[in-house]
């Protein structure tokens, strides 16, 4: 893998991810690959292998079926930001124009939907108006609500270069949690979650105030200042800084930043939008860009940042339940009617469809009765997931088009359609700053897997057979496509005219040129780096608005029975819920584990020590967890990774708990925050089960074993060699597991055999196992006394002298020849530097350079320098300071 030197978002670089997606691609990493279309006749039948004919014919039939007793309304479609925009535009066009239902949404609506709303309610179109660019000429950024060190990373050695260029350029960030991003801010606003309204109003105050505002700017472009001016009034930075929760003086500072630099950029994300008041969340923000006249120049502007790769691309053809093709609204007569005469439909339907949480709430009620859900992990990624799977779990026919068998959401599935994936398709994307790249495919893919838009045609074509108007004969086929360029050059007509007019863009274009930024119509020389130049909108009179916004809380805050604010979001090396990230054994070398993070003050009050079980609980659910004391963290919060789910540990991963409340605009649903309680789980034994796993096999057939422990976990460890790690624990006053089932774990894990070394010791309880082939330890299970876990995966994943494991394996109490952490985390993954070496280097007298000199760490992607520089730093800070 490497990163394309030319390509003008990244100039080359890529992030852990990027960099080992060929490992990604290995037999190992693709043992869970869907290869065949998979049925099952019932819901307690095993699925079978099909043929792609029959799998079709019989979706067909299903979903006509419904349409047919039911209306068209009864059948939906779920689909994802990480589709291509050919595959999107056609998935749209099955459902609106051929089936009539506008049920159709994506998991965007879980992630952009609040920055989409935002932006045309302040704006008037769908369009950041920036580009990357824009940081190295900003004076001031200001970062909201995202962890671009881990979520953007590529982006952020952008911001790094920007600050080395410039050393007086501010950067602030907001952000409950003190992140690798926040760290490396000149300003951290720590505010309470779901405070940034507050916080972007009294900013605002502070400049009217100090009449750092562009009146000019405010009187020719703009409307709606005047009611917003009367709000913010109350919100004085000695206000704000209690519902904030930080120091007036620091709200003041960031606003004077603000206003003072010739130019300010904000960045933002998740932070913002994943809440029930998102769309006002980003119109506050975008307030100071418009107050300041701060928007359309180099260096300014309010920068939303998409996160899956295509999250624009589906924006563009309107994949959403309220959207159409090309910018366009399903809530307008007109748009409509350009689309169905686009399309050469007699219409497109006027009701709304359900978004995302609607949608399933709507199956949990039997009201849809075929469901298709491609490219997304609903089952995992959605709130309130015990309903979402007792929906899933009932819904009458579910469709499920994949790379991976290995999802939670698979479960769910009749059918099952094995879809291309990355590296295997063709197609287009955009990304954050409205850029266009071509998308190639570099290899075949496996078995009969098939191209995401292919399958949706091949799908529609059978449907369309069966419909109507085809029967009557008075339209054209609606999907003739050949290849993905006939839907490109489909979809690019649906924006002639539009905002985003792409009508001079071709893949021909793209080809010679490069990816290219929208608006690029017809005759255009090239795309357009920035938007609004000319201060002129896409509004009715031609300005941008400001919208009269006021705080509002979250939808769940804490109290005293459930004191705990949960939050959640991304770690640095792994992806959504795991099903490409988690087959990589190096990138779970960061964070090996799932862990709840907590304040240390929240955990001596329950009595819980780093590594303890805790239980968290609110009304929807429940999951258990190690707790881990994080300096990142205020007090009464703790923070959970979104990326665990039921592949990985015992439960349904953090999404059991939180609420399934949604912005009443943007109906994107407040991913960030619910309230909880946390207890101590007392604990008894811990058992650990480790194995070299030389065909990818063995993650997927132990995942069973989670439900059969009080907690577990299934996680990869290794670098050149993949280990499967089992960590189980049962709970205090329960006995160790019974010797039948330690012996059917061995065997399930292929330890068992007369080579297996195998001592017992019942009166403690406990239990050793090892497996020695051709003088190299593949694996090994403990009960009760695991000290000697590091050293053995150690000794699995790289190999060594197993001289010493024997006289450790009959000595029931002996202390492992290295017990605990050998080496710590791996901080650099790119060249594998751990926490320790790095720490003794630093003891030694390195500085970062040498360290880089010595070890290369930092040198190749650059993911890890926010948290060298911070181990740098707190190196030097003296003790206790
Ligand atoms: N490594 C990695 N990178 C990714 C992804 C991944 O899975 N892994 N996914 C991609 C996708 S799809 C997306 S959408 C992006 C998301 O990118 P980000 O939004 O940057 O990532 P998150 O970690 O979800 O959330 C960002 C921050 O919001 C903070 N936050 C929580 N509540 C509040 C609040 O009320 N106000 C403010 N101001 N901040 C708050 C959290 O503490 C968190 O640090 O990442 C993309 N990049
Ligand atoms: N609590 C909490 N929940 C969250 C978030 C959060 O911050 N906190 N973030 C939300 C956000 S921003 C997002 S974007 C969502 C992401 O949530 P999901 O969309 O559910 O996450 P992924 O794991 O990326 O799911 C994509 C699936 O598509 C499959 N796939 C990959 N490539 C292809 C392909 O080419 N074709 C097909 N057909 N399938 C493919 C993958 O195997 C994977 O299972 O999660 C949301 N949920
Ligand atoms: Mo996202």
């Amino acid at each position: 893998m490497r990163g394309d030197p030319e390509h003008p978002a990244n100039f080359g670089r890529l992030c852990t991810k990027g960099s080992t997606l060929h490992l990604t691609m290995t037999p190992q990493a693709q043992a869970q690959r869907l290869t065949h279309p998979q049925l099952r006749a019932t819901k307690d039948d095993a699925r079978r292998r099909i043929s792609w004919d029959a799998a079709l014919d019989h979706a067909a039939d299903r979903f006509a079926a419904a349409i047919a007793e039911h209306g068209p309304d009864s059948v939906a479609f779920y689909i994802s930001g990480q589709l291509l925009t050919e595959d999107y535009y056609v998935f749209n066009k099955l459902a609106k124009g051929l089936i009539g239902t506008n049920n159709v949404d994506t998991n965007s609506r879980l992630c952009m939907s609040s920055a989409v709303s935002g932006y045309k309610a302040t704006l008037g179109a769908d369009a950041p108006p920036c580009s990357y660019e824009d940081i190295a000429h900003t004076d001031c950024l200001l970062i909201a609500g995202a962890n671009t060190a881990w979520a953007h990373p590529v982006l952020f050695r952008r911001i790094e270069d920007a600050r080395a260029a410039r050393p007086e350029m501010k950067v602030i960030v907001v952000d409950p949690r003190r992140t690798d991003t926040a760290e490396a801010a000149d300003l951290h606003l720590a505010i309470q979650p779901g405070t940034d309204i507050a916080l972007f109003n009294a900013m605002l105050h502070v400049l009217l105030w100090e009449d750092r505002v562009d009146l000019d700017y405010i009187r020719a472009h703009t409307e709606g200042f005047e009611a917003l001016k009367t709000i913010v009034r109350d919100y004085t930075p000695a206000m704000v800084a209690d519902i904030c929760g930080v120091k007036a003086e620091d709200i003041v500072t960031a606003a004077r930043w603000f206003g003072e630099s010739p130019t300010a950029l904000s960045l933002y994300c998740q932070g913002l939008n994943q809440s029930s008041h998102g769309s006002d969340n980003n119109a506050a923000l975008i307030h100071l860009h418009l107050a300041t006249g701060k928007i359309g120049k180099p260096g300014c502007g309010p920068f939303s940042l998409t996160g899956q790769p295509n999250a624009m691309g589906g924006r563009e053809v309107g994949g959403m339940a309220n959207l159409l093709s090309g910018h366009r609204d399903l809530a307008n007569a007109e748009h409509r009617a350009d689309v169905a005469a686009l399309w050469g439909v007699p219409d497109v339907p006027a009701k709304p469809g359900l978004t995302a949480v609607e949608l399933f709430e709507a199956v949990g009620r039997g009201e849809i009765k075929a469901l298709w859900i491609a490219c997304t992990n609903p089952a995992q990624s959605l709130p309130d997931l015990n309903r979402v799977h007792a929906a899933l779990a009932a819904c009458p026919f579910v469709v499920l088009q994949e790379v991976s068998a290995a999802t939670d959401t698979a479960a769910f599935a009749d059918l099952l359609l094995p879809a291309a994936g990355w590296g295997e398709k063709e197609g287009t994307v955009t990304n954050s700053e409205r850029r266009i790249s071509r998308v190639r495919a570099a290899v075949p893919a496996p078995g009969e897997a098939r191209a995401d838009w292919k399958i949706a045609v091949d799908f529609a074509r059978r449907l369309e057979l069966k419909s109507r108007r085809w029967r009557d004969g008075d339209f054209q086929p609606l999907f003739a496509y050949a290849a993905a360029e006939d839907v490109f050059n489909e979809h690019r007509a649906t924006t002639v005219g539009r905002d985003l007019d792409i009508g001079g863009l071709s893949y021909a274009l793209l080809e010679s040129a490069g990816p290219q930024q929208w608006p690029l119509p017809s005759g255009a020389a090239s795309g357009t780096s920035r938007l609004y130049a000319d201060g002129k909108f896409p509004t009715a009179s031609g300005r941008a608005g400001f919208k009269a916004v006021q705080h509002r809380p979250t939808a769940e805050t804490t109290d005293a029975r459930l004191p705990l604010h949960l939050n959640s979001g991304r770690l640095r090396d792994q992806w959504h819920g795991m099903s490409r990230s988690g087959v990589v054994p190096r990138l779970f070398a960061h964070t090996p584990e799932p862990v709840l993070e907590m304040h240390p003050r929240d955990m001596e009050r329950r009595d819980i020590r780093d590594g303890d079980l805790v239980t968290l609980r609110n009304k929807r659910g429940s999951l258990r967890l190690r707790a881990m004391a994080s300096a990142t963290l205020r007090p009464s919060h703790i923070y959970l990774p979104m990326h665990w789910g039921g592949q990985f540990m015992r439960g349904l991963g953090v999404n059991a708990l939180m609420p399934p409340v949604t912005d009443p605009v943007s109906r994107q649903p407040e991913l960030k925050h619910a309230a909880v309680q946390v207890e101590k789980f007392a604990s008894g034994w811990q058992l650990v089960a480790l194995r070299r796993d030389d065909d990818g096999a063995l993650h997927a057939a132990l995942q069973p074993w989670l439900a059969r422990f009080d907690y577990a976990t299934l996680t990869l460890a290794g670098r050149e060699s993949t280990v499967v790690v089992l960590r189980a624990w049962g709970a205090a006053d329960t006995p160790p597991p019974a010797p039948e089932l330690l012996a059917e774990l061995a065997a399930a894990m292929g330890l068992d055999g007369p080579r297996m070394l195998a001592f017992d010791d019942a009166r403690r309880g406990i239990a050793k196992r090892a497996l020695i082939e051709d003088d190299s330890l593949v694996g090994a299970l403990l009960c009760k006394e695991t000290r000697a876990t590091d050293w053995l995966l150690d000794l699995i994943a790289r190999g060594g002298s197993t001289a010493e494991l024997r006289k450790w394996l009959f000595a029931p109490l002996a202390t492992p020849p290295a017990a605990g952490p050998l080496r710590g985390r791996i901080v650099c993954n790119c060249f594998d530097v751990s926490e320790n070496e790095i720490r003794a280097d630093i003891a030694a007298g390195l500085d970062l350079a040498a360290l880089a000199e010595k070890r290369k760490c930092g040198t190749s992607c650059g993911s890890c320098l926010p948290e060298l520089k911070r181990m740098a730093a707190a190196a030097e800070a003296p003790v206790g300071g």
